[in-house]
């Protein structure tokens, strides 16, 4: 117990209260970092817990927060925390929670509520609202506090719940009396809990292992997908040796990207329709065959029949859309050694006419694409600038790459190789923009790693503000806005001639740039791929908080970027 924690009462009985409880049981479980923003009932718990030594980063707007601490936890596998105030601030932070959850990120919402009593009579309190009933469709698990004897475990609960088995979004509920109410020192000490294993190893069972290794046996055309909970799962040296020794080509899902280096000579990300159709055996290993990977069934996947082999830890996940003939539930780094153990010394890894063809396709595509990406065209198109990003990704391995936008990120996504585990973050399950700006705060802060984001000038609005976060953090954090004037493409035009603009389009040659500038940080506009270049590099080099403009081409991109295919359209024509 800290001594701050501690005031005296007139009979000399040390007394402490719940705002000291929460920090102390945050603060035995290892929470270092809390991301939120202030005001009632808790602008003294954060200046609170910045005292205790707790890193407080306070946002512009709770959504942000969110992503900040969503992303927090899936980069640490420990829970991400964000703090917000009551109604209005429950309900911003709470699309972040759900993100969380829908994700797979390990994150805890803790947001201070109103009086109990005239909540649930409906009286009109303060920001009056039953956060908890309202948490509790979105997220793993909801819990509420009303006793400062119970804080040691209403943390523990929310802390174990989120990161053990398929970690998630988990909902704490602090009602504004419960910061104050106080208790004798010593019982308030005894009753906090340090969570032991918060997430225990889960052995997957050994029949499963052996039908899987059987499986694979059996396959002339083995493929190998890794999801983000590969990545997650912090398994990287036991993936290396399972896909070196199997010889299978591997496909990596976006934030799955760089668990093997983009340019391994099994990474088969370059020809990914070949492989998703022609293989007859798949071992998805952290992904659900979920809309990224059209449900395991259909076009994408063509008509030669194929077997599944599933990891994941989460048992409900097998036969979600098709049929898993090796199901293997347990950890994946538990998963993966149990694998490796199983090949033994003999394995015959994957035949080579295989390999060959799927070497020989992904050599084509990388051939067919290099002179796209060195083209030097003014206004500038995608690849041209990504071109540049990815060379300073090649140059940084290092450095975390945030990415968001449509056209911005279904092609970066394709062209920007990645070399290490846990460094791609972008849009997720969900495809959801506004992660930007709160991704790249906590990759910067958690990793002490250079942050390089590209956004969409749409994408970026969703989250600006925080530029000013970045600022006063002073983060080495480099904004790339891929400026087309709108969302997919600044071109379109309002039919009627009337004075409004297209609902897509946005102010024409906007200069995001001078909104870093107004906080103290680096602002560039660039026209050019060397301009582009350039910036960046000094950026990198400089860890200052900068935004470059960079001015694309509103023609470029195409509607939705790579995923039209899920838009409606209408094909009726009215008759006017
Ligand atoms: P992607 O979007 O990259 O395809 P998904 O988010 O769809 O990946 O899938 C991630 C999967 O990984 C989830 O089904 C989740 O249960 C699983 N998962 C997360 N962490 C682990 C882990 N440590 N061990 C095994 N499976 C995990
Ligand atoms: C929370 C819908 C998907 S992509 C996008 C929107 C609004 C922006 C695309 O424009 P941007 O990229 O960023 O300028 P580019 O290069 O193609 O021009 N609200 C949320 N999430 C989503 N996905 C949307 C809306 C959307
Ligand atoms: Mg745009």
């Amino acid at each position: 117990m800290s001594v701050a924690a501690v005031v005296q009462n007139t009979d000399d009985q040390e007394l402490t209260d719940g705002f000291h409880l929460i920090i102390d049981a945050l603060k035995l479980n290892g929470v270092k970092t809390i991301y939120g923003v202030p005001g009632i009932p808790v602008t003294d718990f954060g200046r609170m817990a910045q005292a205790e030594g707790i890193r407080v980063i306070s946002f512009r707007h709770e959504q942000n927060a969110g992503y900040a601490a969503s992303i927090a936890g899936f980069l640490t596998k420990q829970p991400g925390i964000c703090l917000t105030v009551s109604a209005p601030g429950f309900l911003n932070g709470l699309t972040a929670l759900a993100h969380a959850t829908t994700n797979c990120f390990p994150m805890i919402l803790i947001s201070g509520s109103s009086e109990r009593e005239i909540v649930d009579l409906q009286q009109g309190d303060y920001e009056e609202m039953d956060q908890l009933a309202v948490a509790k469709t979105m997220c793993k698990a909801a819990y509420r506090v009303l006793h400062a004897q119970d804080i040691g475990i209403g943390v523990a609960r929310a802390i174990r719940a989120a990161v053990s088995g398929r970690p998630g979004g988990v909902y704490l509920d602090l009602p504004a009396k419960l910061f104050g109410q106080v208790m004798d020192a010593a019982a308030g000490e005894k009753s906090l809990v340090k969570v032991i294993d918060a997430a225990p190893a889960q052995i997957p069972a050994p029949e499963s292992v052996k039908r899987a290794l059987d499986v694979l046996k059996s396959a002339k055309k083995p493929l190998i997908i890794l999801g983000k909970g590969a990545a997650y799962a912090q398994a990287d040296d036991a993936l290396k040796a399972l896909i070196e020794k199997s010889g299978i080509p591997f496909l990596p899902m976006s934030m799955a990207k760089g668990i093997l280096p983009d340019t391994h000579p099994q990474c088969a990300g370059a020809a990914r329709s070949t492989v998703l159709k022609d293989s007859d055996v798949v071992m998805v290993i952290g992904a659900r065959l979920n809309w990224l990977l059209s449900h395991g069934k259909g076009k994408a996947w063509g008509d030669a029949p194929k077997k599944f082999i599933q990891i994941d830890i989460e048992p409900k996940e097998m036969d979600s859309n098709v049929e898993i003939v090796a199901p293997v539930v347990g950890d994946i780094g538990s998963c993966v050694t149990a694998l490796l153990n199983g090949m033994g010394d003999k394995w015959t890894p994957a035949a080579s006419d295989w390999t060959t063809a799927v070497t020989t396709k992904k050599n084509d595509n990388i051939t067919k694409m290099a002179p796209k990406l060195r083209n030097n065209n003014t206004p500038m198109d995608y690849y041209g600038a990504l071109g540049v990003l990815r060379d300073v990704i090649k140059e940084r391995p290092d450095a975390i790459f945030v990415n968001e936008g449509a056209n911005t990120l279904d092609l970066a996504r394709g062209v920007v190789d990645m070399y290490k585990p846990r460094k791609r973050l972008d849009v997720g399950t969900w495809g959801i923009m506004g992660i930007g700006q709160g991704y790249s705060i906590a990759a910067a802060i958690e990793t002490g790693k250079p942050v390089l984001a590209l956004e969409g000038d749409s994408a970026f609005g969703f989250s600006g503000m925080e530029v000013e976060t970045i600022a006063r953090y002073n983060l080495p954090v480099c904004i790339v806005i891929f400026n087309n004037d709108g969302i997919y493409r600044g071109t379109d035009v309002n039919p009627t001639g009337s004075g409004d603009p297209a609902p897509t389009v946005f102010v024409k040659g906007a200069r995001y740039d001078k909104m870093m500038e107004a906080f103290g940080g680096i602002g560039a506009n660039v026209t050019t791929p060397d301009e582009l270049r350039r910036a960046v590099n000094e950026a990198m080099d400089s860890g200052k908080p900068t935004l470059i403009n960079a001015v694309i081409d509103p023609g470029a991109g195409s509607e939705s970027g790579r995923i039209g295919n899920l838009n409606p359209q209408s094909v009726v024509k009215k008759k006017k």
